[in-house]
C-alpha cells in the first residue's frame, strides 16, 4: 500500500488528543495542526536515521514551539526510535518517562535540545546551524553536510530573542537553516494579531532570509517550499498557514484550543471525521509501516558516510573532536604559562589574565570557537591570529555576536549540542540578565559554554551603577549545574580556565575584573588549587583567630586585612573561593578544613551578602555592597563603599 500522507499525518493527530486526554493536560493543538509539515519533512527532507539518533551528520530538528512536545515524541514514536515506546507515549508527562511535557535534551534520543522557553530553541538552533557550517569548513562535506530545521511558533516569533537569532542568521547567510512557522494567528489569549500586526514575512525578509508562505495542511505545497529552502543562498523562512487543533472536529482552528484537553466525545468525533477506527494508543499496521520505513530511510546514507569517515585520514581527529575530548598537550601551553606567573607575579586586571589563558589555549584547542557581544576589546576574547567566522568558508574561529547578549548564550548552547565546537563569549557581567535565560537552559542541559564576563563589580568605576554589578554573582550561583568562577589574579584564572574546559556537563560563567589587582598565588603549587573551589590561600602566623573569605579581586583586600591584623598580634588566615560549586563537590571533611575552627569569620566580596553564610555562618561579618554602586574611579568607590583592608580588619577586631 502506497504511504499515504494524510494518514500518518493523522497518526500523529491521534497519538497527540490519547496523550494530552490521558496526562489530562498538554497541548495538542500545536501538534495536529503541524501534522501535516512534519509528516513531508520527516518523510521526504529530513536526513535521519531513527535507528542513530547521534549519527554526526544527520540533520537537526528543533521543535522551537516547545509547548507541542506530542508532535515530537509521536515523530520519534512512529520514525522507530527505539526508546520512544507507545507506552512513553502513554506515560506522556509522567515522573521518569522519556515524554516530559516540554522537549529535554538527555531525556529522550532525538530531542536534540530542551525547549519550552519560547523563541529560544530558534537561537538554539542559530548555533547549530553555525557549529554545521564551522565543522564543516574544518573537515569537508564528506563528514559535515547537514541541516537545521525549526519548527517556530507565533510565540516563538513574538520573543525578542527571535529578532536576536534571525539577525545574526541573516547577516551569516546561513543557508542550511530553514524555519518552519507555525502560522495559525493563535497563541493563548487568542488570536495573534491581537497583539501582533502578523507580517513576520517581512521581518524575515528585512533580516537577510529567504521568505515563502504556505498551506501548512497542502503536502505537495509544502515539500515544494521545503525544496525550494534547500536551494537558497540565505536562511528559509517557511510561513505554514496551518489550523490550530487541525482534525479536532469543531476545536479546528478555534483559537482557544491552545492548551484545551479534548473531552472524550469531541476524540470520538474527531477520529469518526478523519475515518480512524483504532482505539487509544493504536496505530495500524498500514500506518505504521510506512513510518517505520520513513524512519529506516536513511540508514544507506549514514552507512555510506560511516563508510566515508572509515576512510578518511581526518576519521580520529573528527571523532575526538565531536566526542569532546581535548586533544593531546592542550595544556602544554597553559600550564608553561602558569608557572610563568607563579614566578615573574604580574599586576593585571584578571579579564587580562583570561586573555593571556586564551592565548595559551586558543592554538592548542582547535574546537574552541570565541566571540563577544561587541566588548570584544574590554572582554579579552580575541586571541591573535583569530580570524572572523563568516562567510564564505566559515572557518575563522571568532564570532562578531554584535549586541546580543541572549541570542549570543542561546546560539552558544546550540554550537555545545551540536558538536565539534567548544564555544566561549563575552559580555559584561551586569549584562548576564539579558542572556540569563539561555546560561539557565545550558545549566539544564549540561552543555559545555563558557560565558565570559567581565567587569565584575563597582571596579568597573566611572560607567556607574548601571554597568555595575552586585546582585549578579550571587544570582549566577542560584542556577544549578552552573559553575560560577571569580579567580583572584592570573594563576587562579588559567586554573578557572582550564576547570572550565573540563566541565564537559555544565556550562562556566567566568566573572572578570576591569581593574588591576595584585598576584596573590605567589607560591608554586604544583595543582590545580582552584579545582578546591576553594582554599586556604594563607596560614596564620599567629594562632588562628580570625578566617577570610574572599573571590576575585577581594582575594587581594583580604590578604591585605591579614597583614594589618597579624600586624596587631592576631592570627588571621585567607581563604579564597574561586568557585563554590566545585567547593560544594568536596568531601566533607575537606569543606571543614578549609573553613576551620577560628572564632570570628569574615567574606569580603564586592557583592551583596547573599550565600556567604555558607562560608562565615549567622554570625559573620560580610564585607560588600549593600545596594547599588555610583559613578566615580573603581579607587574613589572601593573607599566609598568601605571595601577595604582597614574596614575588613576592623569587622574581625569587632567580632573579636
Ligand atoms: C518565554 C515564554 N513565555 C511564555 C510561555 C507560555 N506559553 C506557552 S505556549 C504560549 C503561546 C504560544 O503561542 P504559539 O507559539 O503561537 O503556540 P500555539 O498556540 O499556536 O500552539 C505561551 C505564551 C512560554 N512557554 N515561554
Ligand atoms: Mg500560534
Amino acid at each position: 500500500m502506497p504511504a499515504n500522507l494524510t494518514k500518518m499525518a493523522d497518526a500523529i493527530r491521534v497519538l497527540s488528543m490519547d496523550a494530552v486526554h490521558r496526562a489530562k493536560s498538554g497541548h495538542q493543538g500545536m501538534p495536529m495542526g503541524m501534522a501535516d509539515v512534519a509528516t513531508v519533512l520527516f518523510t521526504k527532507f529530513l536526513k535521519y536515521d531513527a535507528a542513530r539518533t547521534d549519527w554526526a551528520d544527520r540533520d537537526r530538528f528543533v521543535l522551537s514551539a516547545g509547548h507541542g512536545s506530542m508532535l515530537l515524541y509521536a515523530l520519534l514514536h512512529l520514525t522507530g526510535v527505539k526508546a520512544v515506546t507507545m507506552e512513553q507515549i502513554r506515560n506522556f508527562r509522567q515522573l521518569g518517562s522519556n515524554t516530559p511535557g516540554h522537549p529535554e535534551y538527555g531525556h529522550t534520543p532525538g530531542v536534540e535540545t530542551t525547549t519550552g522557553p519560547l523563541g529560544q530553541g530558534l537561537a538554539t538552533a542559530v548555533g547549530m546551524a553555525m557549529a554545521e557550517r564551522h565543522v564543516n569548513a574544518r573537515f569537508g562535506d564528506a563528514l559535515v553536510d547537514h541541516r537545521t530545521w525549526v519548527v517556530a511558533g507565533d510565540g516563538c516569533l513574538m520573543e525578542g530573542v527571535s529578532h536576536e537569532a534571525i539577525s545574526l542568521a541573516g547577516r551569516l547567510r546561513l543557508s542550511r537553516l530553514t524555519v518552519l512557522f507555525d502560522d495559525n494567528n493563535t497563541t493563548i489569549d487568542g488570536e495573534a494579531t491581537i497583539s501582533e500586526t502578523g507580517d513576520q514575512l517581512a521581518r524575515f525578509k528585512a533580516a537577510g532570509w529567504a521568505v515563502k508562505a504556505v498551506d501548512g495542511h497542502d503536502h505537495g505545497k509544502i515539500a515544494a517550499a521545503m525544496r525550494w529552502a534547500t536551494r537558497q543562498d540565505r536562511p528559509t523562512l517557511i510561513a505554514c498557514k496551518t489550523k490550530i487543533s487541525k482534525g479536532a472536529g469543531r476545536k479546528e482552528g478555534d483559537p482557544h484550543s491552545h492548551g484545551y484537553t479534548l473531552f472524550d466525545d469531541e476524540i470520538a468525533d474527531s477520529r469518526v471525521a478523519m475515518g480512524w477506527t483504532d482505539g487509544p494508543f493504536t496505530v495500524p499496521d498500514e500506518v505504521l509501516k510506512p513510518w517505520r520505513a520513513a524512519g529506516r530511510k536513511g540508514a544507506k546514507v549514514r552507512k555510506a558516510w560511516e563508510a566515508a569517515l572509515a576512510a578518511s585520514d581526518l576519521k580520529s581527529e573528527f571523532e575526538r573532536a565531536m566526542a569532546g575530548d581535548l586533544p593531546p598537550g592542550a595544556y602544554e601551553a597553559i600550564d608553561a604559562h602558569i608557572a610563568r606567573m607563579e614566578a615573574d607575579k604580574p599586576a593585571l586586571a584578571t579579564r587580562q589574565h583570561s586573555g593571556a589563558a586564551l592565548a595559551e589555549l586558543v592554538p592548542a584547542i582547535p574546537e574552541m570557537v570565541g566571540g563577544s557581544a561587541d566588548l570584544t576589546g574590554s572582554n579579552n576574547t580575541i586571541v591573535k591570529g583569530m580570524a572572523p567566522f563568516d562567510l564564505p568558508d566559515y572557518a575563522g574561529r571568532y564570532v562578531h555576536y554584535g549586541v546580543r547578549e541572549f541570542g549570543m548564550a542561546a546560539a552558544m548552547n546550540g554550537m555545545a549540542l551540536h558538536g565539534g565546537v567548544i564555544p566561549y563569549s563575552g559580555t559584561f557581567l551586569v549584562f548576564s540578565d539579558y542572556s540569563r535565560p539561555a546560561i539557565r537552559l545550558g545549566a539544564l542541559m549540561g552543555a559545555r559554554v563558557i560565558h565570559v564576563m567581565t567587569h565584575d563589580s563597582i571596579g568597573v568605576g566611572e560607567d556607574g551603577p548601571t554597568h555595575q554589578p552586585v546582585e549578579h554573582v550571587a544570582s549566577l550561583r542560584a542556577i544549578p549545574n552552573l559553575k560560577v568562577f571569580r579567580p583572584a589574579d592570573g594563576v587562579e584564572a588559567a586554573e578557572c580556565w582550564k576547570l572550565a574546559l573540563e566541565s564537559r556537563t555544565a556550562p562556566s560563567v567566568m566573572t572578570l575584573s576591569r581593574q588591576k589587582v595584585p598576584a596573590v598565588r605567589t607560591a608554586v603549587a604544583g595543582e590545580n588549587l582552584s579545582a578546591r573551589g576553594a582554599y586556604q590561600l594563607a596560614g596564620a602566623g599567629h594562632p588562628a583567630q580570625v578566617t577570610i573569605f574572599a573571590s576575585g579581586t577581594e582575594v587581594s583586600v583580604a590578604m591585605a586585612a591579614r597583614d594589618l591584623l597579624e600586624g596587631d598580634g592576631i592570627g588571621a588566615r585567607v581563604v579564597s573561593t574561586p568557585c563554590w560549586e566545585l567547593f560544594d563537590a568536596q568531601p566533607v571533611d575537606y569543606q571543614a578544613q578549609v573553613i576551620g575552627e577560628t572564632d570570628v569569620r569574615v567574606a569580603v566580596e564586592a557583592g551583596v551578602k547573599m550565600g556567604w553564610e555558607r562560608f562565615i555562618g549567622e554570625n559573620g561579618a560580610f564585607v560588600g555592597m549593600t545596594g547599588f554602586g555610583a559613578s566615580a574611579p573603581a579607587e574613589v568607590l572601593y573607599k566609598h563603599f568601605a571595601i577595604t583592608a582597614e574596614a575588613v580588619a576592623a569587622a574581625a577586631k569587632a567580632k573579636l
